[in-house]
């Protein structure tokens, strides 16, 4: 049922210009740029982005630039040789990033697609992506033929698990750029604290802002449902990732019990999970991460079996990459931007009145 909602995204015409272009080696650098804000959430805390940045060089002389977050520092270095091992599989192929990711799936089918492995294959199928721009000499957008130049976004910069003060303080600063759409994250050791400090938002901000709540997959499934009633008359955007990601039947009993709809994805490691997830009926909203459904490829194949669910689709991080494939489908919803790499890159833009300017570079316009 997948591979029928399944059609090619490169145009025929750019397929036989990337023919001619052939993948030839693999860079790897490691950053760590420290948070702006420095964030905490129910399931761990954030000081510095830890970052793989990839630079793939090709036979034409073009240099694709892509990166991988990890929350974790440690896994850093194991993401870095996954890459180096994956493209090893692709070295000397034509840079078309559909054939190099369906062919990296295949010969790692035995081993299993999640975690590290498939994030590497994100790392090398954004970095093919970016090279087809920039040798096509147009942003990835247009490459991906999109008409916005703009998608609406919304604040996750800061606003973690913390103190009222500072969320306060966190709340207006995102108010004060015209940002008035932002996630709190929720899931603190009792249901009063977490609805203390959604009402500190909304008294901070007044009438015009517009939350989400991220759990991030703190809560049993019995526990959620509990906290989840109690704010489900706040006219919240969404509840994000009440309870752990793999269990999908619990978060559907969850859903249609509450009216605010769900929100998950980050945790979903291929477009056909995110199927299983609709076809549950597990959420009413998908965010898939671009990093960690596999690339932009698979991201965008699990944008279009979300499509044909009728269901809207945000991103996860990566406001430089997520940015271009938001303006790319028909059933875009909201960019998640955050700030973690606002000095790593330049082709960095950050957003006003709850909306980004999408680059104008070749390719995703990233550069180091
Ligand atoms: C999140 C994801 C990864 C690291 C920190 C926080 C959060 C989000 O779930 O959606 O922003
Ligand atoms: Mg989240």
């Amino acid at each position: 049922m997948f591979k029928a909602t399944r059609a090619p995204i490169l145009a025929d015409r750019l397929k036989q210009q990337m023919a001619g272009v052939q993948l030839s080696s693999i860079q790897i650098q490691h950053s760590f740029p420290a948070l702006p804000t420095p964030l905490q959430t129910s399931s761990g805390s954030l000081e510095v982005a830890p970052l793989v940045i990839i630079g793939l060089r090709t036979s034409c002389g073009v240099v694709g630039e892509s990166y991988l977050f990890s929350p974790n520092p440690s896994l850093i270095a194991a993401l870095g040789e996954a890459i180096k091992a994956v493209f090893e599989v692709v070295s000397g192929d034509p840079c078309l990033p559909e054939d190099i990711t369906d062919k990296i799936l295949k010969k790692f089918k035995l081993f299993g697609g999640t975690g590290i492995l498939t994030m590497a294959m994100a790392a090398i199928d954004m970095a093919a992506w970016d090279v087809v721009g920039k040798t096509v000499g147009q942003p990835l957008y247009r490459v991906l033929g999109a008409k916005a130049k703009t998608v609406h976004s919304y604040e996750s910069s800061g606003l973690g698990i913390g103190d009222l003060i500072s969320i306060r303080q966190q709340a207006l600063r995102f108010m004060r750029a015209g940002n008035t759409t932002m996630k709190l994250r929720l899931g603190y050791a009792t249901l009063a604290e977490d609805l203390q400090a959604l009402e500190t938002l909304f008294q901070a901000c007044g009438p015009t802002v517009q939350v989400m709540v991220d759990y991030n997959q703190g809560l049993s499934p019995q526990e959620a449902l509990t906290r989840c009633k109690a704010i489900d008359g706040h006219g919240l955007l969404w509840i994000e990732e009440p309870i752990h990601a793999e269990l999908l039947e619990e978060t559907a009993t969850l859903q249609a019990a509450l009216k605010t709809p769900l929100q998950i994805g980050e945790n979903l490691w291929s477009p056909t999970e995110v199927q299983r997830a609709l076809r549950l009926s597990a959420c009413q909203y998908i965010m898939p991460d671009v990093g960690k459904i596999g690339g932009v490829t698979q991201w965008l194949r699990a944008a279009s079996v979300a499509e044909a669910y009728g269901v809207k689709v945000s991103s996860h991080l990566y406001p430089e990459i997520s940015s271009h494939l938001l303006a790319a489908i028909p059933n875009a919803h909201l960019l998640e931007y955050a700030d973690w790499t606002a000095n790593q890159f330049s082709g960095h833009t950050k957003p006003a009145n709850n909306s980004l300017a999408v680059s104008d570079h070749a390719g995703f316009g990233l550069s180091v």
